[in-house]
């Protein structure tokens, strides 16, 4: 499998839970590596950059507000098939629906305060670093 790299955000809501390195630590204990990681607090511009094909969603300004309303840990997470390993530690969307042991069944209160954000795609992941990081902040570890 190819070795690729993906977007973990941390939320608003666990980085107030004190659970910053317990959920890094599960994507570590996955197989990823943390190639780049920061603390933040996501301008409106940047939280709508990333959450732009929700946009007219019933749920889109909550998100938005809820996603600047407090610090977050972005991070690029490489290896085989981040993208999919780190949806999989994450666990699905709403945590009533996230399998047990995943970040957001034991982190996650609600759908819409649900712990942590990965990219969806290869694509995606290239746009989200794009939007999070320079290019310098980023030190490969794969070779
Ligand atoms: P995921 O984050 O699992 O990729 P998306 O891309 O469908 O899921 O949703 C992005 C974010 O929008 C979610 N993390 C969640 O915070 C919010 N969201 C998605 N669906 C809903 C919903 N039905 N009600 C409230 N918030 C939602």
């Amino acid at each position: 499998m190819a070795i690729e790299r993906t977007v973990s955000i941390i939320k608003p809501d666990a980085v107030a839970k004190n659970k910053i390195g317990e959920i890094l630590a599960r994507y570590e204990k996955s197989g990823l590596r943390i190639v780049a990681t920061k603390m933040l607090r996501l301008s409106w511009e940047q939280a709508e950059a990333i959450y732009g094909v929700h946009r007219g969603k019933s749920f889109y300004n909550d998100l938005i507000a809820f996603m600047t309303s407090g610090p977050v840990v972005v991070s690029v997470l490489e290896g085989e098939g981040a993208v999919m390993k780190q949806r999989d530690v994450m666990g699905m969307t709403d945590p009533r629906l996230a399998e047990p042991g995943t970040v957001r069944a034991d982190f996650a209160d609600s759908v819409n305060r649900n712990a942590a954000h990965g990219s969806d795609s290869i694509d995606n992941a290239k746009y989200e670093i794009n939007c999070l990081f320079a290019p310098g902040e980023i030190c490969g570890r794969w070779s």
